[in-house]
């Protein structure tokens, strides 16, 4: 049984015999791949568990939109402006099926916004490095929303039905944004020899961030044994960074460009590449809020947050009349 494998692993997760009767039913329905929905009964870590991981998620698509809006106004092309505006506007649309997904477990946007602000709400460690050039938009595309679809193809699998469902629709969208990145960066490698130097220095800048979207390593990851158990994450962090420098290398190779990594090697033993582990300081210094972006894309969020406040006062007034003109008719 899934709970019992885990077990060996261990961080906190309980064999059989330390579950309620409640919770040993639960298990059994994670361990028959049963959707779990918003009205059954769930142990309270796997609800917290659940808004946290949902609500991170959420908010990386909205932060996430950042970097790239910044490159809206100076597009190549307007081809180029259009397609880049639609994906933006993609994301803010995955930000918004989260936030749902996350509500259905009981917690409001309001509350996850404000946990985001003060800091007690994570979003992803790739969003607090800056974009400086336009090869940085195809770098984005191919290896961000590349890494991306490499997390959240299992998680349409995840156990919770409105995760898993809201999963589906984003993952096709994200597999349209790696394939425009993946356009950029061929133009660009294809182009002149200055456009090909931005793109390996895109390459050289986005590689290590991106490796480091999957989470720390498996040693040191605090949720991934019990989220395991309970089928939220279906793969563990190490296991979703080989596949996606497997997938990757012979994507950049295809390119003409040169992954960053001089301890990059095919072990043919393992049937995919030895490299170089991100510097994980670096990667728990961007999570402190010590990145080169973090202050900018948090004040970012906050002036959102604060020049939106008009938008949600009215909308709870027109709400109050509406439910004030509803009585009075009855
Ligand atoms: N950045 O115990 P673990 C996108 C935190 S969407 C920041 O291993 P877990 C689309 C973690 O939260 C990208 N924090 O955690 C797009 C925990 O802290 P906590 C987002 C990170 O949850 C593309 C602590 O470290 N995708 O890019 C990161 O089991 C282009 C310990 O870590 C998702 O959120 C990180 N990289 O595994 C948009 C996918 N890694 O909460 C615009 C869903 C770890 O205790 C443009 N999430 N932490 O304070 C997941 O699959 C998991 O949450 C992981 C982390 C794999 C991210």
């Amino acid at each position: 049984m899934y709970a019992q494998m885990v077990k060996s692993t261990g961080r906190g997760v309980k064999s059989p015999e330390e579950m309620t009767p409640e919770e040993r039913a639960f298990q059994a329905r994670i361990d028959a791949d049963e959707k779990i929905e918003p009205r059954d009964w769930m142990p309270d870590g796997y609800r917290k568990n659940l808004i946290r991981q949902i609500g991170q998620h959420a908010h990386s698509e909205i932060v996430g939109q950042l970097p790239e809006g910044n490159w809206i106004t100076r597009a190549p092309t307007l081809e180029r402006k259009m397609i880049l505006l639609a994906k933006v506007q993609d994301e803010a649309g995955h930000g918004l099926y989260l936030y749902a997904a996350a509500e259905t477990l009981g917690v409001s946007r309001d509350a996850m916004t404000e946990d985001l602000l003060s800091g007690r709400m994570k979003y992803s460690s790739i969003f607090n490095y800056p974009t400086l050039t336009w090869a940085d938009m195809g770098a984005v595309g191919w290896l961000v929303d590349g890494a991306a679809i490499m997390n959240q193809v299992p998680l349409q699998r995840t156990s919770y039905g409105p995760y898993a469902r809201a999963m589906v629709r984003i993952c096709k969208e994200e597999s349209f944004h790696q394939r425009q990145g993946f356009d950029i960066m061929m133009k660009m490698a294809q182009g002149s020899p200055a456009q090909k130097r931005m793109a390996q220095d895109a390459l050289n800048r986005f590689w290590y961030p991106s490796l480091m979207m999957f989470g720390p390593s498996d040693a040191t990851s605090v949720h991934s044994a019990q989220s395991m158990a309970w089928r939220i994450k279906i793969n563990s962090n190490d296991e979703l960074r080989q596949k996606f420098v497997d997938q990757t290398v012979p994507q950049a190779e295809y390119l003409g460009l040169t992954v960053p990594d001089d301890g990059l090697a095919w072990n043919a033993e393992k049937g995919g590449y030895d490299f170089t582990e991100p510097d994980w300081e670096e990667f728990f210094a961007v999570l402190k809020g010590d990145g080169p972006c973090n202050a900018e894309r948090l004040q970012a969020r906050q002036k959102a947050w604060d020049d939106g406040a008009w938008v949600r006062e009215g909308l709870l007034a027109h709400g109050r009349k509406r439910r004030a003109a509803g009585i009075a008719a009855q």
